[in-house]
């Protein structure tokens, strides 16, 4: 059984780890912490990256499980210009212990950058593992480190690889009530089969913690277990979006869709000093 971490430099010189367990890979920016590659049987590509992806210095990349975190979408403070879902996705982490076993392969980082503003300073730390064995695990743990309460929003904003958008289905997703961004975050319920056919952009609220991504064409199906969320987002921008994105490439819509594992909006957790909350959400083939 061959497990093993290693460090290397990755894509435009950027430093990232490499995670192998048997056939299994996953590749990890230390910027953002960010699994921009997770291999299952060491040759499929599970998770979706634009061919026009940045790989820079304070430049999210476009795919693979981005974090959005101290919050989810836009901000809710009072100070202005803060960017879209937080900070995390660009703060530098250093790969602080590791494990490859003969059952899984497992490292864990922590954010070394401070936060880029005032009103984040000392507020909170974030340390994300990242668990390779059948599947592909993924933990966000914050830590509150002040002496007040704090409120911090999150999700793992991940762009799974799909054959053709317009033929999945995510069976579990029907019935549910969503926030829908497209509608001005008016609230709906799902009728009928979920589908992808224009621009979706939907906070599933109280989603269970089982979904399943079910890819008829390529056969290729997911199980996606979320733990510590509130809502569950899917997204896709199809063309016109896509088109307006530099870093998303004018066709990679057809074949992606991110499932979020989320807190997001109002359903910001409330952590109290020392107070330590995880999101996190395990991906398995079926
Ligand atoms: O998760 C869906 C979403 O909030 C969309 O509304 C869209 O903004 C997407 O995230 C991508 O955001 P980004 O800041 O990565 O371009």
């Amino acid at each position: 059984m061959q497990s093993a971490v290693r460090q290397l430099t990755a894509n435009n010189g950027q430093p990232a780890i490499e995670l192998t367990f048997d056939s299994a890979s996953a590749l990890v920016y230390l910027q953002g912490a960010h699994v921009a590659s997770w291999k299952s049987d060491g040759i499929t590509e599970m998770l979706w990256l634009s061919e026009t992806a940045n790989f820079a210095p304070g430049k999210s990349i476009r795919g693979g499980i981005p974090i959005c975190w101290p919050w989810f979408g836009g901000y809710w403070g009072e100070e202005p210009d803060r960017a879209q879902h937080g900070f995390a996705r660009v703060a530098d982490f250093e790969l602080v212990d590791f494990e490859a076993t003969d059952i899984f392969t497992r490292a864990r980082l922590r954010m070394v950058s401070d936060a880029p503003y005032p009103e984040w300073s000392n507020r909170l730390a974030l340390e994300v593992e990242i668990v390779l064995s059948d599947g592909l695990g993924i933990e966000l743990i914050t830590t509150n480190t002040s002496d007040e309460t704090v409120e911090v929003g999150a999700a793992l904003h991940t762009y799974f690889q799909v054959s053709d958008v317009t033929r999945v289905q995510i069976p579990e997703l029907m019935g549910l009530s969503y926030k829908d961004k497209v509608r001005d975050f008016d609230t709906f319920v799902q009728e009928g089969e979920f589908s992808v056919s224009e621009e979706t952009d939907r906070i599933f609220l109280d989603p269970p913690a089982k979904v399943h991504l079910i890819d008829p064409q390529s056969g290729q199906n997911l199980k996606i277990e979320s733990l510590g969320n509130t809502d569950l987002v899917v997204w896709n921008p199809w063309a016109e979006n896509a088109k307006k994105m530099p870093d998303f490439d004018d066709q990679g819509y057809l074949n992606m869709i991110c499932i979020e594992p989320a807190n997001a909006l109002d359903n910001r957790k409330v952590l109290r000093p020392e107070q330590r909350f995880t999101l996190g959400k395990t991906i398995l083939p079926v």
